[in-house]
């Protein structure tokens, strides 16, 4: 299956990767520039060779779409994905009044009376986001982060831009267009940025009546950021191509530093150990036409019958 790209591209770096020493400490061994293929039509490209969390992968993507920067919608579906940047906000503020919480990531791993304090302090602050609406409004905001550059790029003359929309319009008007790309990156919000975009453009293909999809991602946590990624960006390319009255074509995933953490090896070994199963197929609910109408309810993932999910350090 098209899953042999991801299990290859493990292969490649582990065999041709170097040492490098990177912002987290963590140190990798990286490559510079890849590329893997994903048809669609082979199934949806939701690894089986460990459990990838389809429902956290979706529900970031519908935010992302939605133009969404509060992580209120997030919790609301039980996602913690972007909690700690929300958090890190309110502990830096003037309002919080908790113990100190200065370098939280780091501290919660090596002192574990620390870590049950910054449990307790983490859960009050989601019950917060989730109940008051003021207080979400003001800490549950992350800022210029994707929902906001690809739906409501600021310009020069103080509007904004819907990348997202005008590409799909692009799409559909002019399917030939060799200009269907939405951009992340922006370098005048780069700077105050927690985490600058890892995904920084993506760009769209029609031909023969496929919609094709190629994501270029400055930065690659291969084991685990890329299998989430790869989920993210076939379940956009199914939406926009439902959308637009297409079939999907390729997703095609390529990379500037594609790295393997030094502490995720172990994990990699009983990865690659494993046969890959066929993959899970994706439905979208029929009734609804604009990709932007799309809620969690209206994806189904079907004969998604994984391996166990392997559990790995995150660097921070
Ligand atoms: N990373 C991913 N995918 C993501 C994401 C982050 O692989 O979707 F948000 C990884 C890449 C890198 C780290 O290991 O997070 C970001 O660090 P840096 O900004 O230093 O590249």
């Amino acid at each position: 299956t098209s899953e042999m790209a991801y299990l290859q591209m493990l292969r490649h770096v582990l065999e041709n990767g170097v040492r490098k020493d990177d912002r987290t400490g963590t140190g990798t061994i990286s490559v510079f520039g890849y590329q893997m293929r994903f048809p669609l039509n082979e199934g949806f490209p939701l690894l089986t060779t460990k459990r990838v969390p389809f429902k956290l992968v979706a529900s970031e993507l519908l935010w992302f779409m939605k133009g969404d920067t509060n992580i209120r919608y997030l919790l609301q579906n039980n996602n913690n994905i972007w909690n700690e940047w929300a958090f890190k906000r309110f502990v830096e503020s003037e309002d919080y009044k908790g113990p100190d919480m200065t370098n939280f990531g780091l501290r919660s791993q090596t002192d574990s009376a620390f870590a049950d304090e910054y449990e307790r302090q983490m859960s009050q602050f989601k019950e917060r986001i989730l109940s008051d609406e003021g207080f979400a409004a003001q800490y549950g905001e992350l800022g210029d982060v994707y929902g906001k550059q690809w739906r409501a790029w600021k310009t020069t003359q103080g509007d904004t831009i819907d990348q997202l929309k005008d590409v799909i319009d692009t799409i559909k008007r002019n399917p030939d267009s060799r200009r269907l790309i939405v951009s992340a990156w922006n370098p005048e919000d780069v700077p105050s940025m927690a985490l600058p975009p890892c995904h920084t453009l993506f760009q769209f293909y029609v031909s023969e009546g496929k919609l094709s999809c190629q994501l270029y991602q400055r930065s690659a946590d291969i084991f685990l950021g890329v299998p989430f990624n790869i989920a993210s960006y076939a379940l956009l390319t199914h939406l926009i191509a439902h959308e637009c009255g297409l079939e999907v074509g390729d997703f095609v995933h390529a990379f500037g530093d594609a790295h393997i953490y030094s502490n995720h090896l172990e994990q990699i070994e009983i990865q690659l150990s494993r046969e890959p199963r066929p993959l899970p197929t994706l439905t979208l609910n029929p009734d609804k036409r604009s990709a932007f109408e799309f809620e969690l309810s209206d994806l189904a993932i079907a004969n998604y019958d994984p391996h166990p999910a392997i559990k790995a350090p995150v660097a921070v």
